[in-house]
């Protein structure tokens, strides 16, 4: 007879958190864009994933962490930023979903209401504590940028191959931005009105300012990317109204954001590696 015995044999013991600093760090990594890479080849590699999502094995993670990032005609983009992130956030031990908002149709594009989209439609899934809005062609090349979300919003972003890696002005908060569900919300997301290039990145630090918070930034030796080389996208032409936008954004935040955010979601798609949002966002008024 096994007296001592389980009595539930079945039941895996409690995990114990995750530590402050994961054991799998790597510091600055080597970054590789072969032009055969394949979906097949990226799946393969990450047997983890699930639907978009991950969780450290062994132990429970310190954050959930949704991934935003906003796409269009981006397709071998997106193929790099998987092959590099989903490594990157698992040797980071974080619970993370990656969601890419695929703006459907030829109307300018919109990427901070896609961002706005994206954070409505992950909070669908899981309540994340914490939302990265991520551009599809930037890699991170060092994994002590942590995919964390702090007592401020923070920029990942301090700067990438083609700006000799310094910040290109101050207030910059373009690219890779951290902002828990809490902050996004408070400053009633991003604004809805950016159609095409630019201004959009300004007016969130603008709300961020308004709500005296303080964008925080790790050390330039580690907040550093490397923009996969591209032009300008056709039906993302430059916003010529976006200083008359940035003008008013004191004004109309409270009344321009996540709280007025119409679209229509025409799929979710979840393949291994990520979640597909497809959205009909509308066209400028
Ligand atoms: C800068 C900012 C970016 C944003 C943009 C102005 C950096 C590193 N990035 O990027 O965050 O503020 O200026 O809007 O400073 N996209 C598509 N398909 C398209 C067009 C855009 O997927 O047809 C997405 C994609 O995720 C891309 C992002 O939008 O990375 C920003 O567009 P960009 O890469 O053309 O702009 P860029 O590099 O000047
Ligand atoms: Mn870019």
């Amino acid at each position: 007879t096994q007296v001592f015995s389980n009595p539930l044999p079945d039941t895996p013991p409690p995990k114990k958190s995750c530590p402050e600093k994961s054991p799998l760090l790597q510091g600055a990594l080597k970054l590789t864009f072969e032009d055969s890479l394949t979906l097949k080849e990226v799946e393969r590699e990450n047997s983890g994933v699930a639907a978009g999502q991950y969780q450290p094995p062994d132990c429970l993670a310190q954050q959930s962490v949704a991934i935003l990032i906003p796409h269009r005609n981006r397709e071998k983009h997106l193929l790099y930023l998987l092959h590099h992130l989903h490594p990157f956030l698992q040797r980071q031990q974080l619970h993370y979903g990656i969601y890419v908002i695929h703006q459907a149709g030829e109307v300018t594009f919109n990427r901070a209401k896609l961002l706005n989209v994206g954070y409505l439609e992950a909070l669908k899934d899981y309540d994340w504590d914490c939302f990265v809005f991520h551009d599809v062609d930037l890699v991170p090349e060092n994994d002590n940028n942590l995919y964390k979300c702090d007592q401020q919003p923070k920029h990942l972003v301090v700067g990438r191959n083609a700006t000799g890696y310094k910040l290109r002005y101050k207030g910059y908060f373009g690219g890779v931005t951290a902002m828990t569900k809490d902050q996004f919300h408070k400053v009633n997301g991003f604004s809805n009105t950016y159609w095409g290039w630019g201004g959009e990145d300004d007016d969130l630090r603008i709300r961020v300012e308004l709500q005296k918070m303080k964008i925080i930034r790790p050390p330039p030796l580690i907040a550093r990317y490397t923009m996969v080389f591209h032009k300008r996208d056709s039906g993302n032409e430059i916003n010529k109204d976006r200083m008359l936008l940035l003008g008013r954004t004191p004004q109309v935040w409270r009344t321009d954001g996540l709280n007025t955010c119409s679209y229509s979601t025409l799929s979710v798609e979840r393949p291994l590696l990520y979640i597909n949002v497809t959205v009909d966002i509308g066209k400028p008024l």
